[in-house]
């Protein structure tokens, strides 16, 4: 293909550029091209040094993903690798940005490396289920030691090119201009006369000891659970000892495994759809060729409480300013307390210095007038939840923003609609529904109405990809997607558990051995169960439906046993802290509730506690899909996997319901329908596709034509 790899004669430097947009992917045709420039180099006499390097902005993000599922042709990522490992001249990569997965192994292969200061090295191949499979388990032991290459492939998370340079997997850092210094350099390795540096002949200079496996693998519990990827890692990187050509082979069976794990196929499937729904659908009123968004620069936030604080962290983290506004000045000042604190926690843990705090914080300003706001680009209200209020907010600030601005509310019990159309523009009103706490959660559902114009939506990504956020569109609809699947779903199925005599712990246990990051009473305990309660109230009484519930969160509001925030919630948090006791005096109260609703307890095994919870969440995904509340199985895979803690190495509940079979879903989702009731009634769609032996992977592949 022309173009995607450029070759330039330097002087004596053989000037080699990868430009294959968006993110210079190393695909097959990239090696193919590598191969034949390098080649070519050899060959001329007058090259005495091959530097690669790329002005796309970035070095590469890696392999090409999309070519994982076919075999991968010739020539192969290690036959370009042995090429220029091999290779008579000396080979420098000049890295300018990020240099990730496949693209990092490139630069190892290569012998000698530097970066620009704000480039960005990683190997972040545990995010797909996969081990790094282009000698990066090899190489990066070799350059940096066992013990740090085994954190950095297993953390996932890139270094800064200073740190390279200390670990060794850099040897120069170029301050200002990349080329002029790579340029140098390979005058320096002419004039020095030093030539080819394999690394593959390197020998690791640390080993990794039982004990250390232990603490690593103790540290990365958390992501762990259920997970295989990170011991083939830990198998791959023990290779790295043995001579190269050996810890290669075994490098190659361990990758080609991982590559065909369930867990690598959810996580790449959660890769590609959390792209996916970033983006319009094809369903979808917008057009992103033909809507341009115009540049969002500025921002106002109205109502000061939790939320709308959180979202304005958010922004001033995201870059942009921020002005904050609360007709309460009491508000206001409480809530540059929150930010503060919030800014000085994360400094305290190592998260961000204090000079970008200072700065960030300063973004921040609050605006005691409403129509300080007016020329914001972009306007999020987070008032109290009441409609009347958010109503006379929104035509408010409708009466004083330029009719092509966006008002966005954060609603999450309300429609959208009614409070959209209290404005004169309804089509610039959509929901943007962050969640707590809204500076640190991935997900953003984008609640679009039936009036919302093409360029609200436009805007609505723009946003979410500002602010690094999985976006998900929603209809405007009962809990949009992922409360809705919550309260019908899981919450209950997990309340009616406790009822039924499984504990709190048990309950909790079952789900997080599952792997969602923690389990539902503990969840609900964290958000406040007041909170709960007030969003089923508001949501059941405006869709005047039967309340499905077993009553005893709610009763636990009654109680002034809000969850950790008054120290008594499902569990007693004693002195402040986050771990979760469990308390006899709730215990009581479930027997009793039991009790008054005829319900006999009996043992409950674990089994049965996942079974009923996540079957529930995919009956009740599947009518939320049906109903076109949310357009692909997909997005609700996102919702869940980014905003909801479901584990997403298992790819989602969707995604998980496709692994499962969906002629065994609905045997079982009919089993507990006639065991549990009406509440348990088999989703349609489901029942349409397991006739048909189809999936929701199928049903979103041929949704175009729905
Ligand atoms: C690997 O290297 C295996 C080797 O060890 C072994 C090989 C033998 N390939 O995220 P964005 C697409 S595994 C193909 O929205 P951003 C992405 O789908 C790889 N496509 O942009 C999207 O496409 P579309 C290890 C890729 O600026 C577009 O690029 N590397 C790849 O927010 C823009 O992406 C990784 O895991 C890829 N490798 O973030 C890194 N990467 O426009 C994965 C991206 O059609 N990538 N695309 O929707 C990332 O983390 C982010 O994309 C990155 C840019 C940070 C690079």
């Amino acid at each position: 293909m022309a173009g995607i790899v450029t070759f330039d004669e330097l002087g004596g430097v053989g000037l080699v550029s990868i430009d294959n947009p968006p993110v210079n992917a190393i695909s097959h045709s990239v090696r193919r091209a590598l191969v034949d420039v390098i080649a070519r180099a050899e060959e001329n006499p007058r090259i005495k040094t091959l530097l690669i390097t790329s002005d796309a902005g970035l070095f590469s993000a890696g392999a090409d993903i999309t070519e994982f599922d076919r075999p991968p042709g010739e020539p192969r990522f290690e036959q370009v690798q042995t090429m220029m490992e091999s290779s008579p001249i000396a080979v420098v990569a000049a890295i300018p940005g990020l240099a990730l997965g496949g693209g990092l192994e490139l630069a190892m292969a290569c012998h000698y490396r530097l970066a620009h200061k704000n480039a960005k090295l990683g190997m972040p191949e545990i995010t797909l289920g996969i081990i790094p499979g282009a000698g990066g388990t090899q190489r990066l032991p070799r350059l940096v030691g066992a013990r740090a290459a085994l954190n950095m492939i297993l953390s996932g998370t890139p270094i800064s090119a200073l740190e390279a340079k200390v670990n060794g997997l850099l040897d120069e850092v170029a301050e200002g201009d990349l080329r002029a210094a790579a340029l140098s350099f390979c005058e320096r390795l002419v004039r020095e006369g030093l030539g080819p540096r394999p690394t593959c002949h390197r020998t690791v200079r640390d080993g990794l000891e039982e004990s250390e496996i232990a603490s690593v693998l103790l540290r990365h519990a958390r992501a762990l659970k259920g997970r295989t990827t990170q011991l083939l890692v830990i198998e791959a990187i023990e290779a790295s000892r043995l001579p190269f050509p050996q810890g290669i082979a075994i490098e190659a069976a361990l990758a080609r495994k991982s590559l065909l794990s369930r867990e690598s196929l959810a996580l790449r499937h959660v890769f590609f759809a959390e792209r996916e729904s970033g983006k319009p659908s094809p369903a979808s009123p917008v057009d992103a060729q033909r809507a341009q968004p115009p540049a969002i620069g500025r921002v106002a936030v109205i109502g000061a409480g939790t939320m709308g604080s959180g979202i304005a962290i958010a922004f001033a983290d995201a870059g942009l300013e921020v002005l904050l506004h609360d007709n309460d000045p009491a508000s206001l000042v409480r809530s540059r307390e929150f930010v503060n604190s919030t800014y000085a926690s994360s400094v305290s843990r190592g998260r961000v210095i204090r000079s970008v705090a200072d700065e960030r914080m300063r973004r921040i300003r609050s605006a005691p007038t409403l129509g300080e706001v007016a020329d914001a680009d972009l306007v999020i209200e987070a008032v109290f939840e009441d409609m009347e209020l958010k109503k006379n907010v929104l035509s408010q600030l409708d009466s004083i923003l330029p009719p092509e601005r966006l008002i966005a509310t954060n609603t999450s019990t309300l429609s959208v609609t009614e409070l959209a159309r209290a404005t004169a523009h309804p089509g610039r009103v959509l929901g943007l529904h962050f969640f707590v706490p809204a500076q640190a959660s991935r997900l953003l559902e984008i609640v679009r109405t039936v009036d919302s114009s093409r360029e609200s939506l436009s805007i609505a990504f723009r946003v979410a990809k500002l602010l690094k956020k999985a976006a998900v569109v929603s209809g405007d609809a009962f809990g949009f997607i992922g409360n809705r699947m919550m309260l019908d779903g899981y919450f209950r199925e997990a309340e009616l558990l406790l009822l039924e005599g499984a504990s709190m712990t048990q309950v909790d246990a079952a789900l997080e051995n599952f792997g969602f990051a923690m389990g539902p009473q503990r969840v609900s305990d964290l958000g406040g169960n007041d909170v709960g309660t007030k969003a089923r109230v508001q949501l059941f009484r405006r869709e005047s439906r039967p309340d499905p519930y077993f009553a005893i969160a709610d009763r636990l509001t009654e109680m002034g046993r809000l969850g950790q925030k008054t120290g008594l919630g499902f569990y007693r948090y004693e002195n402040g802290s986050r771990e979760a006791v469990p308390d006899p005096e709730v215990i009581r109260l479930i027997e009793k509730l039991a009790a008054d609703r005829g319900i006999r307890r009996r043992e409950i095994n674990d089994q049965e506690i996942v079974e009923r919870c996540i079957l529930s969440l995919i009956n009740v995904g599947a009518m939320v899909l049906e109903e076109g509340v949310a357009a692909r199985a997909r997005d609700i895979d996102v919702v869940w996997t980014s905003g909801y803690g479901f584990p997403r190495h298992l790819g989602g509940p969707m995604f998980y319901a496709d692994t499962l079979g969906l002629p065994q879903v609905l045997e079982r989702v009919r089993h507990y329908y006639e065991k549990l009731g009406y509440y348990w009634r088999p989703a349609p769609l489901i029942e349409r596709l397991a006739a048909a032996d189809s999936s929701f992977e199928q049903w979103d592949r041929t949704g175009a034509s729905r």
